[in-house]
């Protein structure tokens, strides 16, 4: 196993092309944006604990405490490299509140002081755990953000009384949490103040799951929240996804930490299962809304696709962990996958509103359908939302887009590797890395390295690209190009080609059988009715067409269109007809990134076209 260094934060600077756009968008509009519907809809208030059945407050949700924390996550992370006042202060005032609502033994929870008191620790479903982890991972951000570890310290507290609670009284009904995350923060506390004990209480979460026992859940079966087997023997990733990758996480991070072989296949083996049979064109994951879960293989049905943001951001969050364990490119790509498709799908192109589900065909008339039998499927909305009851995808998207940086870099004493192409300065272990892009709308990358002369550099080639170049000699290594580092200040050109491609997807998925989907680079294109005065569903695309492209402001990505065949306004009169007889006519099919879709009201989506010879 390798154990290669995650970059932190505080030694990475975005500063140009996508993803500086996408941070000034997350920093100027989306973390208020959030903030402002959390006060809305009384999450921030709760934390006042002012709430009685008599007094007509909004009863708080058992998880709106992680809701916050994911926030005050991200306005950390904001607020560590753009200083701000009154972030810095809203996020003091709730810490202010936690200090003064947490129990003399340090248990804090909202729902669980205010609504059921009585029932603490005592219904696995009702995710005090998985709060707490949230509180952990906002803590340490705000710690890494304002070197204060008061907001550390308090949640320390609250450790000591799980510990407590878990480990030694066992007085709790269950033992480990109905929605893993706890394990995963337990780690990131580690880093900043590595304590074993929060090591050791994350290894008992982590080795109790799967225990006989230790499926106590309110609905469906074991599998649902991972419980079904002892980590270690889990192959095959089932369940409801964010709990699963979240859980995965926290595995990876305990595969590093204790050097733990069998951990670690367990891990492989996971991704693996995902990234080959369960996963999206998009990287979204979770085929079904019913436990927001995994089904079986090959089964990814477009226009009722789950495929949570959340989902998305826990499984770039594992592919991120796993990079550094085991050097092959296939996690970063999928890093590159999700950043790129099934996560900023979740979010408006003005920062302001979101999907939790994110469907990869949307089509109105079956809608109407749908009403016209007095029947519906469940299907996701088709309009983004500027909050949601259950709201736990805006803030972690925001999280996402604010902590970026980590994602690009890692190294050891020998070696640095590139994993995301983005526009960044970073220094790191004495050594300075610059990228200059305008990655993913151009494959032209510049990649300065001074102070690291005799190490080796790493860049990744992403798995999409069938040509690229680079100005100096390499060898590959499972998916990078090697590269020795010769002079102080090294400089080096890679150009990627980036060109509109047709992907298949394997015949075993069903849901695509004999269609294409366009991708250029990493990114996925979309058809949708507002650009496209025909119907989606006759679009037929020919294998050897033209696919041209054109940069777009308002996407800050190419657009694309290419020639496709229609049925002819006659044809399309017959509901039967012989084959010979339908007239077509040509067209032109315009695409835009998937992440783009829903930003101009309601209209029909495609991804998958019909091809044709
Ligand atoms: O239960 C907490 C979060 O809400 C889950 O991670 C999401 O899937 C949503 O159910
Ligand atoms: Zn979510």
């Amino acid at each position: 196993m390798e154990k290669l260094k995650r970059i932190q934060l505080k030694d990475v600077e975005i500063t140009h092309g996508f993803w500086a756009n996408r941070q000034k968008i997350n920093r100027d509009i989306t973390i208020y944006a959030v903030r402002d519907r959390f006060e809305d809809t009384g999450r921030f208030k709760a934390f006042d604990f002012g709430y009685t059945p008599e007094n007509g407050e909004i009863k708080p949700h058992f998880f709106w405490d992680s809701d916050i924390a994911k926030w005050i996550e991200s306005a950390s992370f904001i607020i560590e490299k753009t200083p701000n006042a009154e972030l810095q202060s809203k996020i003091e005032e709730i810490i202010n509140k936690i200090e003064e609502h947490q129990d003399e033994n340090g248990y804090f929870n909202i729902y669980h002081t205010v609504v059921e008191p009585d029932n603490r620790f005592k219904d696995r479903s009702h995710h005090e755990l998985y709060c707490l982890g949230h509180l952990i991972e906002a803590a340490v951000a705000y710690y890494n953000a304002t070197g204060k570890d008061r907001f550390i310290n308090i949640l320390d507290k609250f450790i000591d009384h799980v510990i407590k609670v878990f480990t030694e009284e066992m007085s709790s009904a269950f033992s480990t949490p109905g929605h893993e995350e706890i394990e995963l923060a337990l780690y990131r506390l580690y880093e900043v103040r590595p304590d074993e004990k929060y090591i050791k209480l994350a290894e008992f979460f982590l080795n109790e799951r799967g225990k006989e026992g230790d499926g106590v859940y309110g609905w469906d079966n074991e599998a649902y929240n991972q419980s079904h087997k002892p980590v270690r023997e889990q192959f095959e990733a089932l369940g409801h996804c964010v709990r699963a990758n979240y859980l995965y996480a926290g595995m990876a991070d305990e595969a590093r930490n204790a050097e733990d072989e069998k951990m670690f296949e367990a891990c492989k083996a996971l991704f693996d299962d995902m990234a080959n049979k369960k996963m999206y064109i998009s990287g979204g994951i979770g085929s079904t809304h019913h436990g927001e879960a995994f089904t079986i293989p090959y089964d990814l049905p477009n226009d009722s696709a789950y495929a949570e943001t959340c989902a998305s951001i826990s499984l770039a969050m594992f592919s991120n962990r796993l990079k550094d364990l085991d050097i092959n490119s296939k996690y970063a790509d999928m890093v590159e996958r999700q950043i790129y498709n099934g996560i900023i799908s979740g979010i408006s192109l003005d920062g302001k509103s979101f999907f939790y589900e994110n469907p990869l065909e949307i089509n109105l008339s079956d809608r109407r359908r749908h009403t016209s039998v007095n029947h519906s499927d469940r299907l996701p909305i088709t309009q983004r939302l500027e909050v949601f009851d259950c709201s736990c995808c805006p803030p972690n998207v925001t999280r996402l887009i604010a902590n970026i940086g980590e994602y690009i870099y890692s190294y050891d004493d020998n070696r640095i590797f590139v994993h995301q192409y983005i526009g960044s300065t970073a220094v790191f272990d004495g050594s300075q890395i610059d990228t200059e892009t305008e990655y993913p709308a151009d494959g032209k990358i510049k990649i300065t390295v001074a102070n690291a002369k005799n190490k080796r550099l790493y860049l990744r080639i992403p798995s999409w690209c069938e040509s690229f170049k680079i100005n100096a000699g390499y060898n590959m290594y499972n998916g990078y190009a090697e590269i020795e580092i010769n002079s102080d200040m090294f400089e080096i050109s890679l150009e990627l080609e980036i060109r509109p491609v047709l992907i298949a997807a394997s015949p075993k998925v069903r849901a695509d059988a004999g269609a294409a989907a366009v991708m250029m680079g990493p990114i996925l294109y979309c058809a949708e009715g507002i650009d496209n005065d025909f119907d989606l569903w006759d679009a037929k695309i020919n294998q050897s067409t033209e696919i041209k492209a054109e940069y777009s402001e308002s996407f800050y990505s190419n657009t694309l269109r290419c020639e496709i065949s229609l049925t002819d306004e006659e044809s399309i009169k017959a509901l039967y007809l012989p084959l010979k007889n339908v007239k077509t006519k040509p067209g032109t099919l315009k695409l835009i990134p998937y992440f783009g879709f829903a930003n101009r009201g309601e209209s029909d989506m495609r991804v998958w076209f019909k091809l044709i010879k």
